[in-house]
């Protein structure tokens, strides 16, 4: 494949400026309109910038990433980069125009539309980039298709340390993806402090999937988290997996299952299906599941609260389903739920995640509900990245997850979809650099699909796109999979 090769920035395209030949900016995700100008910006060790007070977050990332190649903000030399705010209308909650020409301007409607212009700039702009390097004129136009622009990771099996994460979300925020799903808890794991019940994390907070890591997060960290995303345009959604999959709680606290369960140790296996709360003694599963979903309110302001409830068979389950979701729109929240919950008596509001790709959601669907995509044969990046990686599932797909399968993935073919969510499950995934090689390059596929428009979207131009922004993914330090590991 063209990752193979070693492309130097000379093959890049707007290095001559447009071409006659169809225009493929090395951006991802790909804008929804570019239109090449005449001639070119020559950029140099200064730049004169604008930017409204509004635009805390837009005005920070721009600043820093100057700052990082060395080009000096100055009063009155070098091109104008100037940010501004323009109406809703034109750009929509997280659209912007950004234009090149004698100097450069991003308009939008929010602060996060500018911070999205600005990470467009930043691509065009290459690692190596010297004082003279010139960009291309350019008028881009650029919104996202999706609100819901989504990655999970599954710091239950297997934790990831807090410096990982504030990495993904930068990486992830580069790439304009919005969504950081965290499942934080699991029968080999607890991963959130939570006061009014300390031994979730004494106890399921020292636990994990054999091979892999154990730990947890404190209220304050994760509240340092969440402001890290949020200055970087992305929503920190927390999921606590329920009824099932709570080995690591009943470990914790054993009355939270039924009198006759005899396993109450902590697990380490990769069995799925085996343990639930004890929906038969309503007192003690609801003031655990209200206790708990009211400190994770607290501690995560997103909008969004994820109760997990998959793959678990429980006569009662329908009944906790429907109370869990209107535990969390009591506080104030909407629910998310992985498609099993499809079953329940739902607010239509709640938001479903839909992870088999063959699961029949059209009920739920009648009635009102929309959909995150997280079609496993797609979206698994737990599965490989070539057919037989070591270390990977294949439950969904024997064939693994090549990115050109999820590169195919189509949400356009889908009603009612609110966004797109790709999932890296850790069963097997016990390192930062195994984490890497897992999501990336894959997760650009998410974010290209999230945000571009089906017309934007050509395999053979991603892949160019991806080669010029190598170095760039470099920068950042990531372990992505690199095709000629291939055996
Ligand atoms: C299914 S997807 C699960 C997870 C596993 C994953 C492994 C979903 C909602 N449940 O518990 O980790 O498969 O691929």
């Amino acid at each position: 494949t063209t990752m193979n090769h070693d492309t130097s920035m000379a093959d890049m395209n707007i290095e001559s400026g447009p071409s006659a030949g169809p225009v493929n900016l090395p951006l991802i995700p790909y804008p929804r309109s570019v239109t090449p100008g005449p001639g070119q910006l020559r950029m140099a060790g200064n730049v004169t910038l604008s930017t409204p007070d509004e635009a805390e977050n837009a005005s920070r990332a721009l600043r820093e990433w100057l700052a990082d190649r060395g080009i000096n903000v100055s009063m009155d030399t070098g091109p104008r980069i100037s940010l501004s705010l323009g109406d809703a209308q034109t750009h929509g909650a997280e659209g912007y125009r950004l234009s090149i020409a004698d100097d450069i301007r991003i308009e939008a409607a929010t602060d996060t539309g500018l911070f999205y212009g600005v990470q467009t700039l930043r691509q065009l702009f290459p690692v190596q980039a010297q004082p003279g390097y010139t960009l291309p004129h350019v008028v881009i136009d650029d919104r996202p298709e999706f609100e819901w622009r989504g990655n999970m990771l599954d710091v239950a099996r297997s934790f990831l340390p807090l410096e990982y994460l504030r990495a993904h979300i930068d990486r992830m925020s580069r790439f304009k993806l919005n969504r950081l799903h965290l499942h934080l808890s699991d029968d080999q794991g607890w991963r959130v402090e939570i006061k009014a019940f300390p031994k979730l994390t004494e106890v399921g907070g020292a636990s994990s999937v054999e091979g892999g890591r154990s730990g947890f997060y404190t209220q304050a960290e994760l509240r340092e988290l969440v402001a890290y995303g949020e200055a970087r345009g992305v929503i920190i959604v927390p999921e606590i997996d329920l009824p099932g999959h709570t080995q690591a709680a009943i470990a914790s606290y054993p009355e939270l299952a039924c009198p006759d369960v005899t396993n109450l140790s902590t697990y380490s296996g990769v069995e799925v299906g085996f343990s639930k709360l004890c929906l038969t003694q309503p007192e003690t599963t609801y003031s655990f599941t209200e206790g708990v979903l009211t400190e994770i309110v607290d501690i995560f302001p997103s909008p969004y609260i994820h109760i997990g409830g998959d793959e678990i068979k429980d006569p009662l389950y329908a009944e906790f389903i429907g109370k869990a979701t209107r535990i969390v729109e009591s506080l104030g929240r909407t629910a998310v739920a992985w498609e099993e919950a499809s079953v329940a008596d739902n607010d239509p509001g709640v938001l479903l995640q839909l992870w088999n790709d063959e699961y029949d959601i059209q009920p739920a669907l009648d009635r009102g509900h929309r959909l995150i995509l997280s079609p496993c044969s797609y979206t698994y990046f737990d599965h490989g990245n070539y057919e037989g990686q070591p270390n990977t599932y294949t439950w969904c797909r024997k064939e693994g997850v090549p990115m050109e399968r999820a590169y195919q993935f189509n949400p356009q073919s889908y009603s009612q979809v609110h966004g797109v969510e790709s999932a890296m499950w850790s069963e097997l995934v016990h390192t930062d650099a195994t984490a890497d090689n897992r999501l990336w390059p894959r997760v650009l596929t998410t974010a290209e699909i999230g945000w571009s428009p089906a017309e934007a979207r050509n395999y053979e131009q991603f892949l160019d796109r991806l080669e010029a922004l190598r170095p760039q993914l470099d920068a950042m330090g990531i372990q992505y999979y690199r095709p000629q590991a291939l055996p």
